[in-house]
């Protein structure tokens, strides 16, 4: 075929480096920039493919996420606007690694393997972040499209859910929402807007909020967002990119993980309510500081908690017979599991880390509540349950309360991007909420105590060694780890701990928690020495906390 003597030619502007081997991870392949050219060119020829295949548009976006500067990365979108397939995250490792003699193999066997048609049209949307590296990069997936005779569309800087958005709005012939920026800020803030409206004693305080943008895109989008919310809601917008580094000491990850403000942002009074974005916007946490000066971080839980205790009322009140589920990771904090299950009566299911798997089972009930604890997540309605929704939002032989309901729920599915965790749809909703309910963040933050704990990582030879089961939370081998992650959780009050190998870094991560910070570093030390001596750890022993 034509199209192949092209491959050739061009891909040959694109060259591997001899030996470089990566791994289509978590959440796409990610590493330095600077062995990304090959990558991102075959993904676009991955991606007209897969466009083939299914017969719809296909998006490829350009970002590292939450890595530093130097960094880049590409992700894969699906038709519906969610992640790519378990077994073309596969092709996509097989091509990427192929050597460069080896390239046009790869490819046909991929099309053979999936009996493509290779007559079929093939569209491809492309998104970058604000990195450096992501101009040239995203050129190169455009020319891996071009290659193979796709049409392709450039949407230039975008969040990673906004490129998700994009996707789902094309393949769902605008039903979804209009495939334009404008389209996407239009159907969110509208919603909001919405959402809002009724909450006349909302004060000018309860109106703002501090925004730590990451320098990075989401800093970018939120400006170009600021006209649509017309002053409803008033963002103080920090780490806006005009001087910071990209995620250096800011932005979700670093918040989350050191636990404490990010730098660069204004000093933020007692009680102030805060966010910080991640570096591609598909992750959110909150937090305030007390008048004592004490941090506190409302994370992932936090807001699973928040939102599905909101949606369960409103279900109640509407009188809807719909069923809730909270989909949540081993890191979830024990407090909320517990919460969720007992006081507010849902039902939890627990999966592997990674949004795809969370995705996965939220889509199994009819409202699927799905956060990871580091602030990715968002809500899944089914079909039916936004059918049932929108019929009796319309019936006019219903009572107030819950027409009301109804037309809170409503608009409630219209300001969340279902297509993947969005930290501008996700801070649009939990504001609304805030607002609805009359909540400060304090109150909010009450809802639940966080246990104390401490995650670890330890340096293995080969972190395979580790196999887990249970979504994780077990671990089956090496021989005799499990045992002593048992052993040890039992010397301390309300502990449990778990192990797995990282997706994403080359280490183990070790998860504790108990009643105590000193009990959890304690236990969190002690299973790192178990997996350094049974899992084969290189280096120093790992030291205590203390
Ligand atoms: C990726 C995942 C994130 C997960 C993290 C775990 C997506 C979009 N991102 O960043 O959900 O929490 O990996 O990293 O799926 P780890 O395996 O290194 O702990
Ligand atoms: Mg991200």
């Amino acid at each position: 075929m034509a199209e192949f003597q092209e491959i050739s030619k061009l891909s040959a502007l694109h060259p591997k480096p001899a030996g470089l081997v990566l791994q289509y991870g978590t959440s796409g392949f990610r590493t330095n920039a600077k062995q990304l050219d090959h990558i991102m060119f075959r993904m676009g020829l991955l991606a007209t493919v897969r466009s083939k295949k299914t017969k719809a548009t296909i998006g490829v976006m350009v970002t590292a996420s939450h890595n530093p500067e130097e960094d880049n990365g590409v992700k894969l979108v699906d038709p519906m606007g969610e992640m790519v397939t378990q077994d073309w995250e596969e092709h996509a490792t097989q091509l990427a690694n192929a050597d460069q003699e080896d390239l046009l193999t790869a490819l046909k066997n991929i099309i053979e393997k999936e009996a493509i048609n290779m007559s079929q049209e093939a569209n491809v949307f492309v998104g970058k972040d604000t990195r450096s590296s992501s101009a040239s990069l995203s050129q190169a997936v455009l020319d891996g499209v071009s290659a193979l005779g796709g049409h392709s569309k450039d949407y230039g800087l975008v969040t990673t859910p906004q490129l998700h958005y994009m996707v789902c709005c094309q393949n769902t012939q605008g039903k979804y929402g209009e495939a334009t920026v404008e389209g996407y800020y239009t159907k969110f803030c509208q919603a909001f807007i919405q959402l809002t409206k009724n909450t006349s004693n909302r004060t000018d305080d309860q109106k703002h909020l501090c925004l730590d943008g990451a320098n990075g895109i989401g800093a970018l989008k939120v400006r170009e967002m600021e006209s649509h919310l017309k002053k409803e809601l008033q963002i103080s917008l920090n780490n806006d990119g005009s001087k910071g580094r990209l995620n250096h000491q800011c932005g979700a990850d670093y918040v989350k993980v050191q636990q404490k403000p990010p730098t660069g942002a204004h000093r933020i009074n007692p009680g102030e309510r805060c966010c910080s974005f991640d570096g591609d916007a598909d992750r959110i946490v909150y937090y305030y500081t007390d008048s004592e000066g004490t941090f506190h971080l409302l994370d992932g839980d936090k807001m699973a908690t928040l939102i599905s205790t909101f949606l369960k009322e409103l279900l109640t009140q509407a009188g809807l017979d719909l069923k809730i589920a909270v989909v949540q990771t081993a890191y979830a904090n024990g407090s909320s599991t517990h919460y969720l299950e007992n006081t507010m009566k849902v039902l939890v299911r627990c999966t592997k880390t990674g949004v795809k798997h969370l995705h996965h089972v939220a889509q199994e009930f009819d409202v699927g509540v799905y956060f990871e604890a580091n602030g990715h997540g968002t809500v899944l309605f089914s079909k039916a349950a936004e059918e049932k929704i929108q019929q009796l939002a319309e019936d006019t032989n219903v009572n107030d309360e819950r027409k009301k309901a109804a037309l809170l729920l409503r608009n409630t599915i219209n300001v969340i991007n279902q297509t993947v965790g969005d930290a501008i749809s996700d801070m649009l909703l939990i504001e609304a909420i805030l607002a609805i309910k009359g909540m400060t963040i304090q109150q909010w933050d009450t809802i639940y105590t966080d246990l104390p704990n401490r995650q670890l990582k330890v340096k293995v030879a080969d972190r395979r060694v580790i196999d887990t089961t249970d979504a994780e939370r077990r671990a089956v081998t090496p021989a005799g780890l499990q045992e002593a992650i048992d052993n040890l959780v039992k010397k301390y009050r309300q502990a449990r701990s778990f192990v797995r190998p990282s997706g994403t870094e080359d280490v183990v991560r070790v998860y504790a928690e108990a009643d105590t910070q000193e009990s959890a570093d304690a236990l969190a030390h002690e299973v790192s020495l178990a997996v350094y001596r049974l899992a084969g750890g290189v280096g120093d022993e790992p030291k205590p906390l203390h």
